[in-house]
This record gives C-alpha cells, sequence and structure tokens, in this order.
C-alpha cells in the first residue's frame, strides 16, 4: 500500500509569508466546510475521560525516571502577525519539563521562511531555555531534503555522543536529511516524534464557520521527507491533528497565563494575534496548540491514548478544493492495515494534559483563580 511520492506533489509554498498561508493542522486555519469544535475529529472513546490515575502514573513515574534526552526540531512563526504559535509555545513547555533534558533546537522553514523562524527559536531559548542551548538552522524549503546542514551536523553530533527522541514538530526535511546522511547513527534514535498523520477518510474540521478543513501542514511541505522516515526502521509517533483537535487554550486560559509568571505572560501576549485568527477565521474561542502534544507525549505518556497501527501514503482527492478535481498525498494510519509501515499514532489526550500544558507553558502551576488581572 506504499507509494512513492514524485518530486512534483512537493508543494512551494515555503518561500509564502505566514500571513497567506492557509490555516492547517501544525500550520495555519483553511477554507470550507463547519463543524462545531465538538464534532472535529473521528468519534473517539470516551473512557479515555473517566479514569483519574492517569496524572498520578504519571507523575510517579516522572519521579522516577531520569529525563528524557531530547532534540526539539522546530518551525517557529510565533510573534509574527497572524504567526501559528504553537512550536513556541512547544518551546516552552519543553523548556519548563523536568522530563526532558534538552540536548538541542534545530530549526525548519514552515509556518514561516526559515529566516524569520531562526531568530525567533533564538530569542526564545535565550529568554527562557537553559543556559547554553544551541540554536541550529537547517533546511529553508523542502527542496534542500538531502543536503546536510547546520541542524544535521549538529543533530549528529548530538547522536553521536548518547542516544535520544527526536520531536520534529515542523516539515520533517531536517530529520529525513539527518537519517539519509547518517545511517550509522539509527540506531542512536529512540524515536522520531512527528505531528502529521490521520485516519483514512479524516477531515481537519474546527470552529463554526463555513470553511475547507485543515491540510496536514508538515507532511503536505515535504511528503518525501515522511517517505524517507517510514523507509527507515527507526520508532515512529504521530502526533496527528486528530489528537491536538481535543485540547483548546481558550482567551479565559490566556488570561490565568498573564497572571502566573513571566513565561506566561508573554505567551498570553505573543498568543493574541493568533487567536484573532482563529475567531475571526473559524469562529472558535481559542485554539489548538498543536505540537504540544508531541512533548506532552514524552514527557506524560499516560496522559495521551494511541494505538499502535500501520503507516502509507496514499494520493486522493485533495479535501480542501474537492469541486477541482486536484489529489494530493495524504498520510494514512489504520490500526488494522497490514501494509505499509508500523507506527505509534496518537489520538485521546486525557482531560490533565490541558491544566498540566498551562502550567508548562507558564514553568508554574496556577497560583490565582482564573480571571484575576495580570499584574
Ligand atoms: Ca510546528
Amino acid at each position: 500500500m506504499t507509494q512513492r511520492i514524485s518530486p512534483r506533489l512537493v508543494l512551494p509554498l515555503a518561500g509564502l509569508t505566514v500571513a497567506l498561508l492557509p490555516l492547517a493542522c501544525g500550520g495555519a486555519p483553511s477554507a470550507e466546510e463547519q463543524t462545531p469544535a465538538a464534532e472535529v475529529g473521528e468519534p473517539v472513546t470516551e473512557e479515555a475521560h473517566e479514569t483519574e490515575e492517569p496524572r498520578e502514573e504519571a507523575a510517579a513515574e516522572a519521579k522516577l525516571s531520569e529525563p528524557h534526552r531530547v532534540w526539539l526540531d522546530v518551525d517557529p512563526a510565533i510573534g509574527l502577525e497572524g504567526g501559528e504559535v504553537d512550536d513556541g509555545l512547544f518551546l516552552l513547555q519543553s523548556f519548563h519539563s523536568p522530563e526532558l533534558s534538552i540536548a538541542g533546537v534545530s530549526v525548519v522553514f514552515g509556518n514561516t521562511s526559515l529566516e524569520n523562524a531562526v531568530p525567533i527559536a533564538e530569542a526564545l531559548v535565550a529568554r527562557f531555555g537553559p543556559a547554553g542551548l544551541q540554536v541550529h538552522p537547517g533546511a529553508a524549503s523542502a527542496e534542500q531534503l538531502g543536503v546536510p546542514t547546520a541542524a544535521t551536523a549538529a543533530m549528529a553530533d548530538a547522536l553521536a555522543e548518547s542516544p535520544l527522541t527526536l520531536l520534529a514538530v515542523g516539515p520533517v526535511t531536517n530529520a529525513a536529511t539527518l537519517v539519509l546522511e547518517h545511517p550509522e547513527l539509527h540506531q542512536q534514535i529512540e524515536r522520531i516524534v512527528v505531528v502529521a498523520g490521520r485516519r483514512e477518510g479524516q477531515s481537519f474540521r474546527a470552529g463554526t464557520r463555513d470553511v475547507a478543513p485543515f491540510r496536514d501542514f508538515n507532511f503536505e511541505l515535504d511528503p518525501q521527507a515522511m517517505q524517507v522516515l517510514l523507509d527507515t526502521e527507526i520508532p515512529l509517533v504521530m502526533a496527528p491533528w486528530e489528537v491536538s483537535s481535543h485540547v483548546w487554550i481558550r482567551g479565559a486560559d490566556l488570561v490565568d497565563l498573564a497572571a502566573r509568571s513571566e513565561a506566561g505572560a508573554w505567551a498570553a501576549g505573543a498568543v493574541q494575534s493568533w487567536v484573532e485568527r482563529w475567531a475571526r477565521d473559524l469562529g472558535t474561542d481559542g485554539f489548538t496548540p498543536f505540537d504540544t502534544l508531541a512533548a506532552g507525549y514524552v514527557t506524560h505518556p499516560h496522559l495521551i491514548e494511541g494505538f499502535e497501527g500501520r503507516a502509507w501514503i496514499w494520493e486522493d482527492l485533495d479535501d480542501t478544493q474537492p469541486e477541482t478535481g486536484v489529489t494530493k498525498p495524504y498520510l494514512y494510519v489504520d490500526p488494522n492495515d497490514d501494509g505499509g509501515r508500523r507506527v505509534t499514532y496518537l489520538f485521546q489526550p486525557h482531560p490533565d494534559f490541558q491544566p498540566l500544558l498551562l502550567d508548562r507553558i507558564a514553568g508554574a502551576p496556577a497560583s490565582v483563580p482564573p480571571g484575576d488581572p495580570a499584574p
């Protein structure tokens, strides 16, 4: 069932400004149908909400185990007018997670140009990151798949030192170039967590406006790079739109965040134009913080339910413009499919994840009731 993707399918979007990018999973909102937020996603099991053990289990696990050594590969656009904010929140969340030991940060094109994204990552690391953490520029477009960069060199050096988990929360061009260039290091990569994928037939919808479903942004910007990862035996975890569609950061959460800490206040301010964009384009109060589910799975696996399934890439009618007859590649995952490649597919966060995420973004638990004014 695996289908190789031809070069013509790579979408030449890297040069567009963020204001021109349609909204998409892991990226920005796009255009056409209407579904209340409560209906987003495939039917999901409700049992995950009924157990109270996961948070306690996760806390016990965090205390007992050594920090997970991770590498963060991001495409941040937070702070740009209308720019996607989830990579920025993902970085704050990671900096404030004692379960993680961050070996390095690299940057890839995606939500904005590499040129825009690198200084955003550098500023976030300098202000809120651990001392000494370095930021390494990677691919500026999908055309650079297979071209070594400062990012892939630094990742290779870190992997040669000791194994790590790669959190690749933008287009996976940097990750794919790393594995193409360094087959000797595959065994050192404990797993790669990506923000991409869907079940067959699933449409990415949110909000009440009559707009098209989200694109599978990270995947669609470089499907060939995803194929490279699928062709390896490195464990792959998918934190797709489906799992993030159940987590919302609302306006009231931002008031709460702003009151907690310097980082919380910065985040609350930096996401404002993104919140306004979702309200305007999708009719929502708040947004889903896609990339944060990837880090959450590493820090608190008990809070995010997944299944082992098979993944493959398939060409099908573009659901964002079905009237045109145009096709596009899809990254499908199916728990029952025997073809394709084995992956872990995340689909259901525990309700405790959202308050935990706010704690981690702020670097502090809630100390004042939500709704109180920021200091
Ligand atoms: Ca991202």
